[in-house]
């Protein structure tokens, strides 16, 4: 595909302004590549190396995971399964002529304070039990619907600006990336947190959020992607240990971005999430690491250090010392559903690439008795297709879109359905 470059430099430019000062001048020397006959020769690891039957799997699976878990992520602190701690402290109200129900339990993780908000269907009756779909947003909890009882809590500059009290002024930015009455309206329950409340992003040494409770992550230890996959994992404890109409076991984990690099380690690591959502992940998501095409490894750790681990670091212009790749990430969700979606105009997260990685991690799907990805062929724009993998490319920019939000809830609808999940 032919870029113009005044896309380019917008592209890059839109990536810029995250950058925290000290290191922008390192990264504005990066010059990605976008050409895909620049892309260096790479030959993926095969998943399925050793693997004769899916009943090799389980092992297999499990040295892929702590492969990925030591070099790319790192580890999380086991968690002893104690009752996540709550309050219900705001009253819930009914939006959407009633056919939604909000609730706000203020939830402690790990010392924090951690506000989910939960829009669900009304009407269910009680014994009914909903699939949801759980994921972080960024700007706060008040930016996902405009509502003046949705509470204001605290939020943190990317930067290292601090943190500051959310503003009314921003209720609602961020609902066109969250298609609510669609969500609810399909029988879905939404449940979304600002991932700050679990780690503040930006790179504090580890002082903050979550990790303050811990001791300083050692090379093979988690940075932030892992913290926030881990935080999502306790906000399903809390689903699962209390009736909340949701059903536990039909949780699809969804983000958006970093988010999205955060669902698939969620869903790598934890297997109850029954579905796995990556919108725009890109590198250190669903984009193949080898292709070094966009955004790199060596540009992703120097901007942002605190994301994977400091072993990562050893891949930094160096992805053909790489053991593994992203097509191993998505190979750990399996059997379960993926989706992928890229975005035409978003170059930076290498649209190829994240298909390819669904395409490498098709035969993994297959060997346990799925249809995997249906076709090895990138789609058209704006042509969806779903299998076990669901994959599709739409036209516009890094971003959420009702678009993708239907591809989502048409396919968590399919594996989800009552009594679907496992
Ligand atoms: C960019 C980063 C991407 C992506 C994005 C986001 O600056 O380079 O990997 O994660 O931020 O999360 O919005």
């Amino acid at each position: 595909m032919k870029i113009p470059s005044s896309f380019l430099v917008a592209a890059v430019a839109a990536n810029i302004h995250f950058v925290i000062p000290e290191v922008s001048a390192q990264a504005e020397k990066f010059v990605p590549n976008y050409d895909e006959a620049k892309i260096p020769d790479y030959v993926l690891p095969d998943p399925l190396e050793g693997v004769g039957s899916a009943d090799d799997w389980a092992k297999k699976r499990a040295e892929i995971f702590r492969l990925i878990e030591r070099e790319m992520f790192g580890k999380a602190p086991r968690y002893s399964g104690e009752k996540i701690a709550f309050a219900e402290d705001i009253p819930s109200f009914e939006i959407l002529d009633g056919r939604a129900r909000v609730s706000q339990p203020l939830l402690t993780i790990a010392g924090q304070d951690v506000r989910v908000l939960m829009i669900q269907p009304a009407n269910v009756s009680a014994i009914s039990a909903v699939p949801a779909i759980i994921g972080y947003n960024f700007g706060g909890n008040h930016t996902v619907i405009s509502d003046p009882r949705i509470a204001l809590g605290t939020v943190w500059g990317r930067g290292g600006e601090g943190e500051r009290k959310a503003e009314d002024a921003e209720r609602g930015k961020s609902a066109s990336r969250w298609a609510v009455e669609r969500i609810v309206d399909a029988g879905f329950a939404l449940v979304t947190i600002y991932y700050g409340d679990v780690d503040p992003d930006f790179d504090d040494g580890f002082k903050n959020g979550i990790f303050a409770q811990f001791p300083a992550p050692k090379p093979d230890e988690w940075g932030s992607i892992a913290g926030w996959a881990w935080g999502l994992s306790r906000v399903l404890d809390f689903l699962e240990q209390n009736d909340r109409g949701i059903d536990a076991k039909r949780v699809a984990v969804f983000g958006h971005s970093r988010l999205g690099k955060t669902s698939l380690w969620a869903g790598a690591s934890d297997p109850r999430f029954a579905l796995v959502i990556s919108n725009d992940s890109g590198c250190g998501g669903a984009a193949l690491s080898k292709r070094a095409i966009g955004e790199t490894v060596g540009r992703i750790n120097t901007v942002f250090p605190h994301w994977f681990c400091d072993n990562f670091q050893r891949y930094n212009d160096n992805e053909a010392a790489m053991t593994f790749d992203a097509h191993m990430l998505l190979a750990l969700i399996a059997p379960r559903p993926l989706y992928v979606a890229s975005a035409e105009e978003d170059q930076w997260a290498d649209p190829h690439g994240e298909f390819l990685a669904c395409v490498a991690a098709d035969p993994v799907y297959r060997l346990l008795g799925t249809d995997g990805l249906p076709q090895k062929e990138m789609p058209k724009v704006n042509e969806p297709i779903q299998g076990t993998i669901g994959y599709h490319i739409r036209t516009g920019k890094h971003d959420v879109t009702d678009f993708d939000w239907q591809q989502y809830l048409q396919f968590a609808a399919k594996h989800l359905a009552s009594g679907a999940g496992k």
